[in-house]
C-alpha cells in the first residue's frame, strides 16, 4: 500500500469526487482529516456558546460525521447541486467552506458570508450551486430538483445532493420533491439522515414503515439503507448512486443510519435518550472507528496525532482570527430585497382587438420564443392547454420539453422553479387557481422571496395566478389573495387589468430578476375586448394606472372592481379619477397621493374582505402622506369577510356591486369637509 502524507494542505487537494473514484487506502486518510476537522469545530462550537461569543440555535453534527463526509466526498462543488441541511458540517468542509467563515457566521461578525443576518447553520455560497437552507425541514429537497433538472435542460452532466433527517422525512416536501425527481427522471441523491430522533422525537413516533429506504418503492426507484457511521460504507454507496445515474438518470433515496452523539442543539441535554441506548451510540462512535481504520491501514499513532494537532492548531488560529472581525454594522448593510432591475428593450407589440386572455396568452408566446431556456411548468398545461386555455398552442410550439406537465405538488413545483431559475432556466409556473398557491407560501414567501436578501443572487421565477370571484366556483376557487402576497419582502406582485397590461405584466415579469407574481383575474379573462400597443420599454411599466380624469374623487380600485368602477363612472358621468395601482408589491403610489392631492379624498375598492387586502394599506399611505390635504375620511368598500360563497345569489352579495360602488361614490362625492 503506498502510504499518503497525513497533512491537511495534501490531503485537502485529493479529488474524490465519483469519476475520480478512490481505494478505501486513499479514501481513509481524507476522510479521516474532514471528520476530526468537524469533531474538532463542533466541539469549538460549544465552548465559545459557553463563553457568550456564539449565540442562537447551536446545532452540532458530531456523530454524523462519517455520514456527511462520505456522502460529500463523490460529489463535485461548483458543478453538482447541493443542499445540505443542519448536521451536515462536515460537507461544508468538504465543498471548500473555509472554517474562518464558518466561524464567523456562527459569531454572526461582519465577516460572516450572511453578513449577520442568517442562523448559524443557513449558510453556503449558492453561486457555487450549493444553496443555503431555510429552517423548512424539506424545503430545500424540490430546489435541488430544479437546479439539476435546469443544467440537464441547458445540456450540463450534473447530479444533485439533498439531505433530511427522519423528522424532515416526515414532511409533505419530502414526498413532493422525491416523486417529482422520479417522474421527471433527474438524478438527485436524496439522503435521509436516520439519527433516531427528531429533537427529542423518537423514530417511532415519526414513521411506521420498518425502514424510511422502504418508501423507494412507492416512487419508483431504488433505495437503500446503509451504516452511516462508517465513512467508507457511505463514500461507497454514494459513488455507486452516481454511476447508476449516470445510466438511468432515476433518482435514488438512501437512508444512512447515523447518529446524534448530543441533545438536537447546544441547550437540549438529551435527558430523554436512556443511558443504554447513549452507550450503545459511543459503540459505533465514526471518529473512534474510523481513526481505528487509519492505524489498521498501517499509519502509525504519531502520524495521526500529527495530523490531529496540525487541525487543530489551524482551527484555533481561525477563531482567534474570527474574534477579531468587528460586530455587524446595520448602517453598512444592503437592506435591498429585490434584486437590481436592469430595464431592457424587447420586441413592441401592437393589437388592435383583444382580450386578457389572449393578451396573457400573446405575451407567453414571446418570452418563449424570445428565449429557449425558458420553460413554463404546472398542471394540465401541455395537450390539454391548461383550464382556461391560458397555454393555447404552446405545447404544439414548443413541445414537452418546455412546456411541462408536472404531478399536483405545488410547493415541490415552486421549489423546483426556484432551482431552475439558479441552473440557467427561466421558469414560468402556472397555477389552476390562485387559491393552490397557498400549498406553496413558504417555497415562494420565504425561500424564493427571501433568496436575493440571502445569496446577492436573482432568482427569475414567474408565478401566475388565475384569481379573484364572480365565476361561481366558490370558497376554494376565488380566492384573490393580493393580502397574503404582498406580504413578504422580495415577491413582486403585479395586477394587471386591461389586455395592455396583463401583456406588460407578463413579459415584465419574466424579464424581471426577481420572483414576480402575476395576479390575473378570472372574470376579466374574457370580458372587453381592447387593444394593446406596447413600444417594448420595459422600464416603464412600474407604475399605477390611470383610467379617467376628474376633480371630485380619487377612486383606487383593484382587478375585477377597476371594471365595476369603470362601468359605474361612465354610466353616471362622474368627474373622479380612477387609478390601478398595477404593481401591488412594492407598491409605489407616487401620482395615486398627487391625485388625492387635487381632489382630497380617497375611495378604494376591492374584492376581498376587508382585513384581507391590500386597501387599508393604500389608505394608511394616503392618510399619512395626504392628511392635510384630504377634505374627508377616506373609505374602502370591499368584500366581508367570510370565505367566497358559491351560489350566484350568495356570491353577488358577497363581490361589492356596482350599487355598492355608486352609493359610496355619491357618498364621498356629496361628503362635506370634515
Ligand atoms: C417544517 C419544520 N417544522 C419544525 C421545525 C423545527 N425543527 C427544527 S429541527 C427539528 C427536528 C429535526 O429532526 P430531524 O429531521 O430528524 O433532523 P436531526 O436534527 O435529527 O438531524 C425540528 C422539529 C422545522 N425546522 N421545520
Ligand atoms: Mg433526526
Amino acid at each position: 500500500m503506498i502510504k499518503s502524507k497525513l497533512c491537511y494542505s495534501d490531503l485537502k487537494t485529493v479529488n474524490a469526487s465519483f469519476t475520480h473514484r478512490l481505494s478505501r487506502e486513499q479514501f481513509l486518510p481524507v476522510a479521516y482529516m474532514y471528520m476530526y476537522m468537524s469533531r474538532e469545530m463542533d466541539t469549538r462550537f460549544r465552548e465559545l456558546f459557553r463563553k457568550g461569543h456564539v449565540k442562537g440555535t447551536v446545532i452540532i453534527s458530531t456523530g454524523n460525521e462519517a455520514t456527511t463526509v462520505g456522502m460529500s466526498l463523490p460529489f463535485r462543488s461548483g458543478k453538482d447541486i447541493l443542499s445540505i441541511l443542519h448536521r451536515d458540517l462536515g460537507a461544508h468542509l468538504v465543498f471548500g467552506m473555509p472554517p474562518l467563515s464558518i466561524f464567523c457566521q456562527y459569531m454572526a461578525n461582519e465577516n460572516s458570508p450572511t453578513h449577520g443576518r442568517e442562523g448559524n447553520v443557513h449558510f453556503s455560497d449558492a453561486s457555487k450551486r450549493r444553496f443555503p437552507m431555510i429552517s423548512h425541514l424539506g424545503n430545500m429537497m424540490a430546489p435541488t430538483v430544479g437546479g439539476v433538472w435546469g443544467a440537464r435542460f441547458n445540456g450540463e452532466d450534473v447530479f444533485g445532493l439533498t439531505t433530511i433527517g427522519d423528522g424532515g422525512s416526515s414532511t409533505g416536501d419530502f414526498h413532493e420533491s422525491i416523486n417529482l425527481a422520479a417522474v421527471l427522471k433527474t438524478p438527485v441523491v436524496f439522503l435521509i439522515e436516520n439519527n433516531g430522533y427528531a429533537y427529542s422525537t423518537p423514530v417511532k413516533n415519526q414513521y411506521a414503515c420498518k425502514n424510511l429506504s422502504d418508501r423507494a418503492v412507492g416512487y419508483g426507484i431504488e433505495g437503500i439503507t446503509i451504516d452511516g457511521t462508517d465513512p467508507w460504507v457511505v463514500y461507497s454507496t454514494i459513488c455507486d448512486s452516481l454511476e447508476a445515474m449516470a445510466k438511468d438518470r432515476m433518482p435514488r433515496l438512501i437512508e444512512s443510519m447515523t447518529l446524534r452523539l448530543e441533545g438536537h442543539a447546544a441547550y437540549d441535554n438529551a435527558e430523554y435518550v436512556l443511558d443504554a441506548e447513549k452507550q450503545e451510540w459511543l459503540e459505533r462512535e465514526p471518529l473512534k472507528r474510523a481513526r481505528t481504520d487509519l492505524l489498521a491501514l498501517g499509519y502509525d499513532e504519531e502520524e495521526v496525532t500529527s495530523l490531529e494537532n496540525e487541525i487543530s492548531a489551524m482551527i484555533q488560529a481561525d477563531i482567534f482570527e474570527a474574534l477579531k472581525f468587528a460586530r455587524p454594522s446595520f448602517q453598512k448593510q444592503n437592506w435591498d430585497v429585490f434584486a437590481p432591475v436592469n430595464h431592457k428593450k424587447v420586441q413592441p407589440y401592437t393589437i388592435e382587438k383583444t382580450r386578457n386572455l389572449t393578451a396573457i396568452n400573446a405575451a407567453l408566446d414571446f418570452c418563449m420564443q424570445e428565449h429557449n431556456d425558458s420553460v413554463i411548468v404546472g398542471q394540465d398545461i401541455g395537450v390539454y392547454e391548461s383550464p382556461f386555455k391560458s397555454c393555447k398552442g404552446l405545447y404544439k410550439k414548443y413541445g414537452a420539453k418546455r412546456v411541462v406537465d408536472l404531478p399536483v405538488c405545488e410547493s415541490a413545483t415552486a421549489g423546483f422553479c426556484l432551482g431552475a431559475s439558479q441552473t440557467g432556466v427561466k421558469p414560468v409556473m402556472e397555477f389552476q387557481f390562485a387559491d393552490f398557491s397557498t400549498e406553496a407560501v413558504t417555497q415562494i414567501g420565504l425561500n424564493a422571496g427571501t433568496w436575493y436578501f440571502r445569496t446577492g443572487l436573482g432568482a427569475p421565477i414567474l408565478f401566475r395566478l388565475p384569481c379573484g370571484g364572480g365565476i361561481t366556483v366558490g370558497m376554494f376557487h376565488s380566492g384573490e389573495f393580493d393580502g397574503l402576497w404582498t406580504r413578504f419582502p422580495g415577491l413582486k406582485v403585479f395586477y394587471p387589468v386591461t389586455p395592455q397590461e396583463c401583456y406588460e405584466a407578463i413579459v415584465g415579469a419574466f424579464h424581471d430578476p426577481n420572483p414576480c407574481l402575476v395576479m390575473e383575474h378570472k372574470l376579466l379573462y374574457w370580458s372587453k375586448q381592447d387593444s394593446i400597443d406596447f413600444d417594448g420599454d420595459l422600464s416603464k411599466i412600474d407604475r399605477p394606472r390611470c383610467y379617467t380624469q376628474g376633480n371630485d374623487l380619487t377612486i383606487v380600485a383593484l382587478g375585477a372592481m377597476v371594471e365595476s368602477a369603470l362601468t359605474v363612472i361612465n354610466k353616471f358621468s362622474y368627474s373622479v379619477q380612477l387609478w390601478n395601482p398595477f404593481i401591488l408589491n412594492p407598491i409605489y403610489l407616487g401620482p395615486i397621493l398627487e391625485s388625492v392631492k387635487t381632489t382630497g379624498k380617497l375611495l378604494v375598492i376591492q374584492e376581498s374582505g376587508e382585513t384581507a387586502g391590500i386597501g387599508d394599506k393604500i389608505i394608511s399611505t394616503v392618510t399619512r402622506e395626504c392628511f392635510r390635504e384630504l377634505t374627508c375620511t377616506p373609505k374602502l368598500v370591499s368584500a366581508p369577510d367570510i370565505p367566497v360563497p358559491f351560489a350566484k345569489e350568495l356570491e353577488t352579495f358577497y363581490i361589492p356591486s356596482q350599487e355598492r360602488i355608486r352609493v359610496a361614490i355619491e357618498t364621498m362625492i356629496g361628503a362635506k369637509s370634515e
